[in-house]
């Protein structure tokens, strides 16, 4: 997967995403990160990128001209038009089912805006996914399309040394992972839960499993609504399909 990030802030991208497990897919060639300076494509006599909104406003709108170069630079260099994701609120929420779409391209493109936004002409000619990470409000898509990238290659085959580790964990079938326990047994005066210790695979398969329901239920009701739960387990746990969204 070879990611170009739009960005007026290059060297916030190159400081995170080169270590850890992303810096060894990269080393592995599973991954290549390139963050494009949209500044060096200005043709402003001051490397100016962004101007005043028409029609007054607060705040600046960063100019069409230089993305679309930038962008242009991108596509030349690979010979399509990928993906292109622009990061804003405005976008639908980002989730683990996105991540797993978008790890099946060649190329993805990131635009990163800042200030009160971007020339919606440009928006319109490069964009086709628009994503947010969440109900708040950053100062620029350069952290959302970190999370992103983080996400998205983290499924890619092979960037997970344990590949069991990208399947069985929270979100897959929409429920949160069950708690783990390592040494010692005792800690703090709290043992850990006698059954992982037993050896019988089956029951613990069966504790850890009813372990995700019940966290689930606490922490995100929400999600319950939509795991993949068995007839039994949805009568067991008070999960019924008539139950979303009712409000008492
Ligand atoms: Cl993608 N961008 C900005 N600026 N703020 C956000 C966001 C994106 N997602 C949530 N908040």
């Amino acid at each position: 997967m070879n990611y170009y990030i739009l960005t007026l802030f290059p060297e916030m991208m190159e400081q995170t995403l080169h270590t850890s497990i992303l810096g060894k897919a990269e080393e592995k060639g599973l991954i290549k990160i390139q963050a494009v300076n949209i500044r060096d494509y200005t043709k402003d006599r001051h490397q100016k990128t962004d101007d005043y909104p028409y029609g007054g406003g607060a705040g600046m709108v960063m100019q069409a001209q230089p993305i679309y170069d930038a962008y242009l630079a991108v596509t030349e260099e690979i010979g399509y038009r990928p993906r292109t994701v622009y990061l804003t609120p405005q976008g639908p929420t980002f989730t683990q089912s996105k991540a797993k779409e978008l790890a099946a391209e060649k190329d993805l493109v990131f635009l990163c805006g800042h200030y009160e936004g971007v020339d919606e002409r440009v928006l319109e000619e490069i964009v086709t996914d628009y994503v947010s990470i969440g109900d708040y409000v950053l100062t620029g898509g350069e952290l959302p399309a970190m999370v992103m990238i983080d996400a998205v290659s983290r499924m890619i085959p092979g960037v997970l040394t344990n590949e069991a580790s990208g399947m069985a964990e929270s979100f897959e079938g929409n429920l949160l992972e069950y708690p783990q326990y390592s040494r010692p047994f005792e800690w703090n005066g709290k043992k850990a839960p006698e059954i992982l210790l037993s050896g019988d695979h089956r029951k613990i398969e069966i504790w850890r499993r009813e372990q995700s329901i019940l966290r689930t239920k606490k922490y995100r009701p929400d999600l319950l609504q939509k795991a993949d739960l068995t007839i039994k387990e949805k009568a067991v746990y008070g999960v019924n399909d008539e139950s979303a969204g009712r409000s008492v």
